[in-house]
């Protein structure tokens, strides 16, 4: 067995005794219970059902299967433009459109913290609509927690027709799901931390990237060595010492992690081996993070400070389920 499988029965089976202890509440919770029933009631009244996925790999998937898929970046301007025309393409699809003042609907759903509050408000500040309609106060809460979309509401999004994106919250089915799925969607953060713990969750991150390609881009930054900078940017890195979204810090990461799993020549499939490199990379990272080694919890901050990189695409990209189609050539 390899530790990324030991990891994942670990997870699963910490959900499990959350689950045990909490009951399957913590899991499928009223509040999400009473969002699916809120999204379900709305499904008929609403023109257009938009799903929310992050899923880059399984683009083509989906096109393959005949379903319309776009891929977004809710960050880039442009592409949110083009998302806009081509949902105006589907509109004008649409049968009885184009009669007065006729209200359609595009309804956001997924599962928690896949960025469906992000797109509505991205749609929403790109839309063709007036300034006097872009209110400055109206705009759906973005946050790295699931859970953090409420109710669903509705932002403008274009006019003649108007059109208005409804963003809801996200939603899980109602059964657990097997441990290998939890542990993917706690990685992406679906599931909040606590319930499985950040140490594992970024454990488990190592040990998918220790076998994956993306270390292998930052090579040059191994062999650029230690850093020359100027009198101003040492001023900086002092004053910036441990936020580790900075640059500097984020290159630091990435080099040392680097070092680390290329210094390991054996067997990474060997749990034990792979165990020992996580060990030394929790070691390396405390010291580019600038955490002094007898601070109470600076295993957990290392992990916290890791998954943030993760999460917001500073350690390369990684898709954690192959589609279909990807799994029959493997
Ligand atoms: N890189 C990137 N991050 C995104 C994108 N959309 C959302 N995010 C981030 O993902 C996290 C969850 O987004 P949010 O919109 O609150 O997710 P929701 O729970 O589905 O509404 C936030 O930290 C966002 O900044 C995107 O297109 N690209
Ligand atoms: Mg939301």
């Amino acid at each position: 067995m390899t530790l990324k499988h030991s990891l994942v029965r670990k997870i699963g089976n910490a959900i499990k005794e959350v689950a045990r202890n909490k009951g399957s509440m913590w899991w499928y919770t009223p509040h999400m219970a009473a969002a699916s029933h809120a999204i379900t009631e709305r499904i008929p009244l609403v023109h257009i059902l938009l799903e929310v996925r992050d899923a880059r790999e399984w683009l083509k998937y989906f096109e393959q299967k005949k379903c319309l898929v776009f891929g977004v970046n809710s960050h880039k301007k442009d592409n949110i433009k083009e998302l806009l025309n081509f949902l105006q393409a589907r509109v004008r699809e649409l049968p009885k459109i184009g009669h007065g003042d006729q209200t359609i609907t595009l309804m956001l759903f997924g599962i928690p913290n896949v960025g469906k509050s992000a797109l509505a408000n991205s749609l929403h500040q790109i839309g063709r609509i007036s300034a006097a309609e872009k209110g400055r106060l109206k705009h759906a809460i973005v946050s790295p927690h699931p859970g953090e979309t409420k109710n669903i509401s509705g932002l403008k999004i274009a006019s003649h027709p108007s059109i208005y994106v409804l963003d809801t919250p996200g939603v899980f089915p109602s059964e657990i799901l097997d441990a290998e799925v939890c542990s993917n969607l706690a990685l992406t953060g679906a599931i909040k931390d606590c319930l499985v713990g950040e140490v594992e969750l970024a454990e488990y991150f190592l040990s998918i990237f220790n076998l994956s390609n993306e270390y292998k881009k930052w090579a040059k930054l191994s062999l650029a060595g230690a850093d020359d900078c100027s009198e101003l940017e040492r001023r900086q890195k002092r004053q910036y010492l441990t936020d580790h979204t900075q640059d500097f810090i984020v290159n630091k990461a990435r080099r040392m992690l680097y070092e680390a799993v290329t210094s390991f020549n054996s067997d990474l499939e060997d749990e034990e081996v792979m165990s020992r490199l996580i060990k030394a990379e929790f070691a390396v990272l405390r010291d580019a993070f600038n955490l002094p080694p007898d601070s109470d919890d600076h295993v957990r901050k290392v992990a916290a400070k890791l998954l943030n990189l993760y999460r917001t695409g500073r350690l390369g990209h990684y898709t954690l389920d192959l589609a279909p189609s990807n799994n029959l050539v493997l």
